[in-house]
Formats: C-alpha cells, structure tokens, sequence
C-alpha cells in the first residue's frame, strides 16, 4: 500500500473547503487506508484527506497509547461541543511547529463509517482536540490559523525557508 505525500504549509491546496463524500466505494476504502498508513507511519495520530490533496471529507483518527484503535470517519459533522481546554498541537503539514490552541473540551461528531453506517463519537481530552483539528482541515484551517497574526507570520517564513533548502 501506499505512503500518500503529506502537503506541507503554506500550500495553498490546504485551505481547499473538502466535498462531502456521495458514495462510500472500495475508492474510499482504498484512499482511507492509505492514509490510514500514511498516518502510522509519519507518526501522527490523525490525517485529513486535505493533506494528501484529496478534497474529500474522510479523516483518520488514532489517539490511543497503543496504536491499535484507529477511526476512519466519512462525512464527520460537530454535532455537540462544550467547555475548553487549551492543549499543545502539532500538525503533519507543519512539521516542527507545536503550541498551544484553544479547543472545546468535550465534542460529539456524527460520522458514516467505511460501511456507510451512521456513527457517533462523543469524546473529550486528546480525542476531542484531534477530532476539531481534522475537522478544521476539511474546512481549509490548519491550526496555525488559532495563533496570533505575528506567529503565523514567523511559522510561514520559517516553512518557505525550510522548503527553499530542500528544494
Ligand atoms: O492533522 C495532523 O496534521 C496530524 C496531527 C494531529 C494532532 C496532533 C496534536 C494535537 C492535535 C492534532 C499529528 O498527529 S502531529 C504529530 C503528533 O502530535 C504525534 C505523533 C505521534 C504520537 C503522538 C503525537
Ligand atoms: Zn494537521
């Protein structure tokens, strides 16, 4: 199977708004485990479709400490979210940068799984973090976007130069 390239910030493909998914097919099954892969093997514990430039809504999920409970989530929709935490995040697509964001604390997200069947998850602490991050992806937002106006600026300068020496 596939590792998918992970794009990186500032890619302009990264604020795409994804399609919802009208038909959940072996293509979806396939583009989910790939990523599925990818995720493991970055390592991170979750990926939007977004990221590998596919503008579907399907993200990957596994937040748990033994690596073994992943959530393939189709179509996913906050359907309940209270209380905040603040939490440090990382992002695939903005490798090396970590800070702190301002989540919900407790979220429920209805989802269709790889079976087309209809799902909820409702989930606090690392989870719920994730599950927003994700969902922001499929909005177009990369969590850099929660940081004040001056550490975007330095985040993407730092990106651009990064990319220009690996180029
Ligand atoms: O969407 C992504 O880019 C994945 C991102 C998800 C995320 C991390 C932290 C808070 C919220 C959302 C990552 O997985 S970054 C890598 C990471 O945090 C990690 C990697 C391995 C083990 C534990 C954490
Ligand atoms: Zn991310």
């Amino acid at each position: 199977m596939p590792l998918l390239p992970i794009l990186r910030f500032p890619d302009p493909r990264l604020k795409i708004v994804a399609a919802p998914v009208k038909k959940i097919d072996d293509t979806i099954r396939c583009l989910a485990r790939d990523m599925a892969e990818t995720m493991y093997e970055a390592p991170g514990i979750g990926l939007a479709a977004t990221q590998v430039d596919v503008h579907l809504r399907v993200i990957v999920i596994d937040a748990s400490e033994t690596r073994d409970q992943l959530l393939v989530l189709i179509n996913p929709e906050l359907v309940e979210s209270a209380g905040v935490q603040v939490g440090e995040e990382g992002c695939l697509s903005v490798p090396g940068i970590y800070d702190k964001v301002e989540r919900a604390g407790h979220v429920v997200v209805r989802y269709l799984d790889t079976d087309g069947k209809a799902q909820t998850v409702a989930a606090d602490g690392l989870l719920a973090v994730c599950l927003q991050h994700e969902i922001d992806h499929l909005e177009g937002r990369v969590f850099v976007e929660h940081l004040s106006p001056l550490k975007q600026t330095r985040i993407k300068a730092k990106m651009l130069k990064q990319s220009r020496i690996t180029a």
